[in-house]
């Protein structure tokens, strides 16, 4: 059962200017108006002030800062409730270009943002992903459950794991009021052009061709970003402490069935993209059993249906030219000089 349901009032959202965190703001503000959010972020080259634009200003507060500074935290914690934690180095390929700024906002920043928690005496969500599991083989019927040992392969999933394990040492040695979600690949607007699924639309949006590593077998577990920030939210008010739960909406497809579903719907022959050098140590396939999250907590997704969210997204990248442009050319140079 859950413990007593939490009332935020006033929370700090980190990484809130991403993908998914700018989504979760958006979330709390539409469903949430007692609640108000001060978030805080970098705005390294993922971060996009854009992404919460237009938001009520008496509802949202932006503070431009890094989760690793501590004289920051001192001053902007004191007075919130809770922090819920999205920011993060976040894209396997850069961390195995260059590992150093995971272990610096991954690790230490998560080390920071416990240290303040601590002296504060305020309530904690972490944001973690199912890649600390490691993968599974394509014919494999288990998926991961909170059980499942760590067994993380890129520097990327390296540093989440070891957040994750921050978290839980720091909850049991000084009884801090935390919790964890492990969610699955998230898809969407407003998701980095450095990331599959928007690679390939704006790929095809500017007339190159979709790129797609080693066989195209490699499977990833779909979730909506607006499904991830729905489990976010019931875990942070009605998880039991100290808890761990996955999110997946049961997404499975692999990357080769999910670009022939674009090139379809983006009027493309299906053969039109080029295969490209493998990802070093690329995991197999990732699979989400969110059973505890649905029948402890009562969460379901809504957004199932994949591809009329692909669509709505392919339709979203259309549209929005100016939003991905400015970032367009600098993540392909980076891919070609990778070989990918
Ligand atoms: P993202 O790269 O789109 O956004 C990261 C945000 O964090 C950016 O706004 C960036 O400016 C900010 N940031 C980075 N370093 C910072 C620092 N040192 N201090 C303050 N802000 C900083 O990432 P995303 O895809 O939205 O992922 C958000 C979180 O969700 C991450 O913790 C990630 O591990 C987790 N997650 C992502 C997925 C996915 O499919 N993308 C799946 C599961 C979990
Ligand atoms: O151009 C590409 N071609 C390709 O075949 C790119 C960018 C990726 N891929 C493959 C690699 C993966 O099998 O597509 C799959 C998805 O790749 P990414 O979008 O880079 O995601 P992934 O590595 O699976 O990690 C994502 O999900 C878990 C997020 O980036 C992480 O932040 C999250 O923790």
């Amino acid at each position: 059962m859950a413990d007593e349901v939490f009332i935020p009032h006033n929370i700090i959202v980190t990484g809130g200017c991403g993908f998914i965190g700018s989504n979760f703001v958006h979330y709390v503000v539409n469903n949430h108006p007692d609640v108000h959010v001060t978030v805080l972020d970098a705005l390294t080259y993922a971060g996009n002030i854009e992404n919460i634009a237009g938001l009520p200003a008496d509802r949202v507060e932006f503070v431009h800062g890094n989760i690793c500074d501590a004289e920051l935290l001192d001053k902007i914690v004191p007075g919130h409730d809770a922090i819920v934690h999205y920011a993060a180095e976040s894209h396997n390929d850069n961390s195995i270009a260059d590992p150093e700024p995971f272990l610096k906002t991954n690790v230490e920043g998560t080390f920071r943002l416990l240290e303040a928690v601590r002296k504060y005496g305020i309530r904690y969500h972490h944001v973690s992903t199912d890649e600390v599991y490691g993968d599974l083989a394509l014919d494999d019927p288990a998926k991961f459950t909170e059980s499942t040992p760590y067994h993380p392969s890129s520097p990327y999933s390296s540093t989440k794991a070891a957040s994750d394990m921050l978290v839980r040492a720091w909850t049991r040695t000084y009884g801090l009021k935390t919790t964890i979600s492990n969610c699955s690949n998230n898809y969407g607007p407003y998701q980095h052009v450095e990331k599959f699924i928007p690679r390939q639309i704006t790929n095809i949006l500017e007339g190159e061709r979709p790129k797609l590593y080693g066989r195209g077998e490699n499977v990833r577990d779909w979730i909506h970003t607006e499904d991830h920030s729905s489990g976010v939210w019931t875990i942070l008010t009605k998880g039991r402490i100290g808890e761990t739960y996955l999110i997946g909406a049961n997404g499975e497809k692999n990357n080769i069935d999910v670009l022939r579903m674009i090139l379809k719907m983006m009027g493309q022959p299906e053969d039109a993209f080029d295969w490209v050098k493998d990802r070093p140590g690329h995991d197999r396939r990732y699979a989400i059993d969110s059973t505890k999250l649905r029948t402890e907590l009562g969460w379901t997704p809504t957004h199932t249906d994949f591809e009329s969210g692909l669509k709505a997204t392919i339709d979203w990248y259309t549209d929005n030219r100016q939003w991905w442009e400015p970032a367009k050319a600098a993540t392909e140079a980076k891919y070609r000089q990778q070989g990918q």
